[in-house]
C-alpha cells in the first residue's frame, strides 16, 4: 500500500510536469463533418479547411474567421451515400503561389474516385470551369475509398487508394496489380493538361499491372504524409476487425513496395472470416500495430498523422497519430526501424471543458505545427502552455 502511494505520487508528479507542456487551442469550429485542412507552401497565417460534403474554406489561423467565400465548392460533383465518400483530400501544388494548381481526390456520382486538377486565379476562390478531371476509376463500394494525395519530395504526386470496399476485400483488389484500387499511385502532374506516368514508376514496364502503381497490398489508407524534414512516407493503414498498423517508407525508397493486405493484417494472417495467407515474399510489415478495442493503446480505426516539427521541444521528431473511433492521440518515435518510446497524449491534448469526439484528420502548416481534425466541426493546434 505505502509503496503504491510512493508509486503513484511520483506518477502524478512527472505527469503533471510533462501535462504542463502540451495542450491544444481551437483554431476554428463549426464546420460540417470537416475530414483535412492543409496550407500551401510559402503562406503563412492561414489555414485550409476541407468539409466532406464538398466545401474547402480559407480561415484566418488567429482569429478563426473563414472567408465569405468558399475557396472551392464541388458540393455538386461528390456523392455522400457512405461514410467514407465525399471530397476526401486536397494537395496543393508546390508552386501553387505561382500557378493556382491544385488536386483533389472524391467519389463522385457514378461511385467513382476521381483526381481533379482545379486552377485558382486569385488563391482566395476557385472557378469550377477550371475543373479537369485527371484520373478517375470505380470505387466500387460505398466504403474503403483512401482519399489521401500531396506531393513527395520527388515533385510527383502520390494518391492513397483503398481496396474499395465492403470487408475482406472480397474482390482482392489488395494483391491485384491490374486494379489502381488498394494502391499507393504515382503520377506526374507537371504538364499543362493531364499527366505523365514517372519513368522510374515500378511496373511501368508490366502489361498486366496499372502504370500508375506506386506500392500495393493497401485496405485503406486513412492520412499518409511525407515528413517535411526528412522525405520519409508514413501510412496509417485501416484494419479489419484486429489489428491498426503504421506502415513506413524511408526517403526514395518504397517502389513496388507490397504492404502485404489482403493476406495480412498487422503482423498477422488476416483471421476470420475469411482467412489470409503468409506474408508474401518482399512484403513491408508495419512498423507499428495496434488492436482492435476500447482501451488507452487500442481502437477501432487509425488516422495516420505527421512527424512533428514544430517549435515543441519534446514532441520533436514523434510521430503523431490517432484513432478515428477510440480517439486517442498517440505518438512513438522511429529508432532502427521500430516505434519506440510510445506516448498516449490523449489527456494532455483534450480541450479545456471538452474533448475531442472523432479524429478525422491531422494537418500540418509550413512550420510544423500538427492541428487535429475533428469531424464534430472544431480544428485544433497542439500547443505549448
Ligand atoms: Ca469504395
Ligand atoms: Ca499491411
Amino acid at each position: 500500500m505505502f509503496n503504491k502511494l510512493i508509486l503513484s505520487t511520483a506518477f502524478l508528479v512527472s505527469l503533471s510536469t510533462s501535462q504542463a507542456k502540451i495542450g491544444v487551442e481551437e483554431v476554428a469550429k463549426g464546420f460540417e463533418r470537416p475530414v483535412w485542412a492543409g496550407v500551401p507552401k510559402g503562406v503563412d497565417g492561414k489555414i485550409w479547411v476541407m468539409e466532406q460534403a464538398g466545401k474547402v474554406w480559407i480561415i484566418d489561423e488567429k482569429t478563426g474567421e473563414r472567408e465569405k467565400e468558399p475557396f472551392l465548392d464541388v458540393s455538386m460533383d461528390v456523392t455522400r451515400k457512405g461514410n467514407e465518400e465525399g471530397l476526401l483530400g486536397l494537395a496543393f501544388a508546390p508552386d501553387f503561389q505561382k500557378t493556382g494548381r491544385f488536386y483533389v481526390n472524391y467519389t463522385d456520382l457514378e461511385t467513382q474516385t476521381r483526381i481533379v486538377r482545379f486552377t485558382s486565379t486569385d488563391r482566395k476562390t476557385t472557378d469550377h470551369a477550371t475543373e479537369e478531371i485527371i484520373m478517375k476509376y470505380p470505387s466500387e463500394f460505398p466504403n474503403h475509398n483512401g482519399g489521401w494525395l500531396d506531393f513527395g519530395p520527388d515533385g510527383m504526386l502520390y494518391i492513397g487508394n483503398g481496396d474499395g470496399g465492403s470487408g475482406n476485400d472480397p474482390k482482392q483488389r489488395g494483391q491485384d496489380l491490374t486494379s489502381h484500387l488498394g494502391k499507393i499511385l504515382r503520377i506526374d502532374v507537371s504538364p499543362k493538361t493531364g499527366y505523365k506516368i514517372p519513368t522510374d514508376n515500378p511496373f511501368i514496364e508490366d502489361k498486366n499491372a496499372k502504370p500508375e502503381i506506386w506500392a500495393y497490398g493497401l485496405r485503406n489508407p486513412w492520412r499518409c504524409s511525407f515528413d517535411r524534414e526528412t522525405g520519409d512516407f508514413w501510412i496509417g493503414d485501416v484494419g479489419q476487425n484486429a489489428w491498426e498498423e503504421i506502415d513506413f517508407m524511408p526517403k526514395g525508397k518504397g517502389a513496388g513496395a507490397n504492404y502485404g493486405w489482403r493476406l495480412r493484417e498487422g503482423l498477422i494472417a488476416t483471421p476470420s472470416p475469411q482467412i489470409g495467407g503468409d506474408s508474401p515474399s518482399g512484403a513491408i510489415d508495419p512498423v507499428y500495430v495496434y488492436k482492435h478495442g476500447k482501451g488507452d493503446d487500442e481502437g477501432l480505426s487509425v488516422t495516420g498523422g505527421y512527424v512533428y516539427r514544430g517549435p515543441i521541444k519534446e514532441l520533436q521528431g514523434r510521430y503523431i497519430f490517432g484513432d478515428y473511433q477510440n480517439p486517442r492521440i498517440w505518438s512513438f518515435k522511429l529508432e532502427g526501424g521500430n516505434a519506440s518510446d510510445f506516448k498516449d497524449h490523449t489527456k494532455e491534448l483534450q480541450p479545456d471543458g471538452g474533448r475531442i469526439n472523432l479524429i478525422a484528420s491531422f494537418a500540418e502548416d509550413n512550420t510544423g505545427n500538427v492541428f487535429i481534425v475533428d469531424h464534430t466541426g472544431p480544428i485544433y493546434r497542439i500547443t505549448e502552455h
